[in-house]
């Protein structure tokens, strides 16, 4: 049987009607033919295409930690919040490991657990010749079309490495995703912090001023230069220093450079490391750290404006009662990251209507522009026919989110006590109910990997 869904009035046009069958939309137009078909009625409501969150970590293995939402949970929450596909940041493996044996691995996570449709971004973790043919074969054969670098931490690359990993992906295609930070500054503020006794939350901010992600964005520009241009992908751009070395670039004649910010760069600043002491300051410990008030208008504006071309969350949470807050004075030994996946979509849509941004560009940042960038439209991110029929349907109804209303398995969340203007009541994940009305019906196992390619 198909299914109608009535009085959409896509994004303010005159189209009323979605017809879905077989998983995906049939048609749209309006007075549809509705034999044998369910009918939905979302007259009132805001239908918009399923929300894409391209950076998350689910069940992210950092040693002596593992992020705590893994592939069913972290998937719950998202479709709770308006997310029908994930593309996962995969974690890296043990020194000598590939990629692929990673992704195998993830294959295995998240295989009878998602909810909803996923993907993985490979992790490149060193640039041996291996390595190298085995970018080439995960996007040629496995649909796994991008690959994350890190200028900090474990996994670390020089900038040789950095350099043949972006020559390789010039050649094959491959987006290249890159966490910016200057890992040697960060690493000498932070031994200076610990000599001074300086180890409440608030210096995990200050030893990793925006300069450290400036500096790391306009070299990673720099070197994607000299490898001719390969697609980059900046994640979780959060500062107003950081957006401008994009925004010279791309005047200068940069091509093919994205880029991200997330959730909680948007809607929250560094007055969490302080309000409340460090109790409360202690969830809020994540790489890059929250950032000043002006950082987080300069990213309005850039979503604006089109600089920003993806709000995306960095999903990655610990407990707070047992694993965050255990470090509440010294933010050194606090597992980094936090919880997002389900707040993102209505929390921008929210706050971006507040500040008068139209919503055309907000489902840009949120669906259509995560769907093209990484290999996943024309079969996500829009509501056209022959598309995947994943839609989200919203009540306009402002409603307080808390952890009481939460659907991840963390016991916090980040947005505790901010309101919503709108509420995610109906989800669609390829033709199928995962929320309807504010019932759940979703299933473990009904998310599909999805193969992901770059149309010519
Ligand atoms: N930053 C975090 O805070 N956690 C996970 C990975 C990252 O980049
Ligand atoms: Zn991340």
């Amino acid at each position: 049987m198909s299914l109608i869904i009535k009085n959409a009035n896509l994004l303010g046009s005159n189209i009323t009607d979605i017809k879905i069958n077989n998983e995906k939309i049939e048609a749209i137009g309006n007075n549809l033919d509705e034999k044998d078909s369910e009918i939905y009625d979302a007259e009132n409501k805001l239908v918009l295409p399923g929300g894409i969150d391209v950076h998350t970590h689910m069940s992210l293995d950092l040693g002596e930690y593992v992020a705590v939402d893994d592939f069913h949970t972290g998937t719950r929450a998202a479709a709770h919040g308006g997310t029908t596909c994930i593309v996962d940041h995969i974690a890296f493996g043990p020194k000598e490991s590939y990629v692929s044996e990673m992704i195998e691995h993830y294959h295995e996570l998240a295989n009878n657990k998602a909810i909803i449709d996923y993907s993985f971004h490979g992790a490149v973790q060193d640039a041996r010749d291996e390595t190298l043919k085995q970018i080439e074969h995960l996007h040629i054969n496995d649909g796994i079309v991008s690959e994350k670098i890190y200028t900090t931490y474990g996994g670390k690359l020089n900038d040789a490495e950095i350099l043949k990993i972006l020559k390789k992906a010039k050649e094959t295609g491959t987006i290249i995703c890159i966490h910016c930070e200057n890992d040697g500054s960060i690493q000498e503020l932070r031994e200076e912090a610990e000599e001074q006794g300086n180890l409440d939350p608030i210096y995990h901010a200050k030893t990793r001023p925006a300069e450290t992600e400036a500096e790391a964005i306009n070299r990673l520009i720099y070197l994607s230069e000299i490898a001719g241009f390969p697609k980059l992908y900046i994640v979780h751009t959060s500062t107003e220093l950081g957006l401008r070395e994009i925004i010279k670039a791309r005047k200068r004649g940069v091509k093919n450079l994205f880029c991200e910010t997330c959730t909680q760069y948007l809607m929250l600043n560094e007055s969490k490391y302080i309000d409340g002491g460090n109790e409360e300051a202690i969830k809020y410990i994540m790489a890059p750290p929250l950032r000043k008030q002006s950082d987080q208008d300069f990213l309005w504006e850039g979503i604006r404006n089109g600089d920003v071309d993806v709000v995306a969350t960095d999903h990655c949470p610990f407990f707070y009662e047992k694993e965050k807050l255990p470090h509440k004075d010294n933010f050194m030994t606090c597992p980094g990251g936090v919880p997002g996946v389900e707040e993102r979509v209505e929390l921008i849509i929210t706050e971006g209507l507040r500040r008068g941004i139209e919503l055309e560009r907000l489902v840009e940042v949120l669906m259509i522009n995560p769907s093209k960038i990484f290999g996943l439209y024309p079969r996500k991110g829009n509501i056209i026919p022959g598309a995947d029929a994943d839609i989200i349907v919203l009540d306009e109804k402002e409603y307080t989110i808390k952890q009481d209303n939460r659907h991840s398995i963390v016991d916090y969340t980040t947005y505790e006590g901010m309101n919503s203007d709108y509420e995610v009541s109906t989800v669609l994940c390829r033709g199928n109910f995962i929320l309807k009305d504010g019932e759940y019906l979703g299933k473990q196992g009904y998310g599909k990997f999805i193969k992901r390619k770059f149309d010519e």
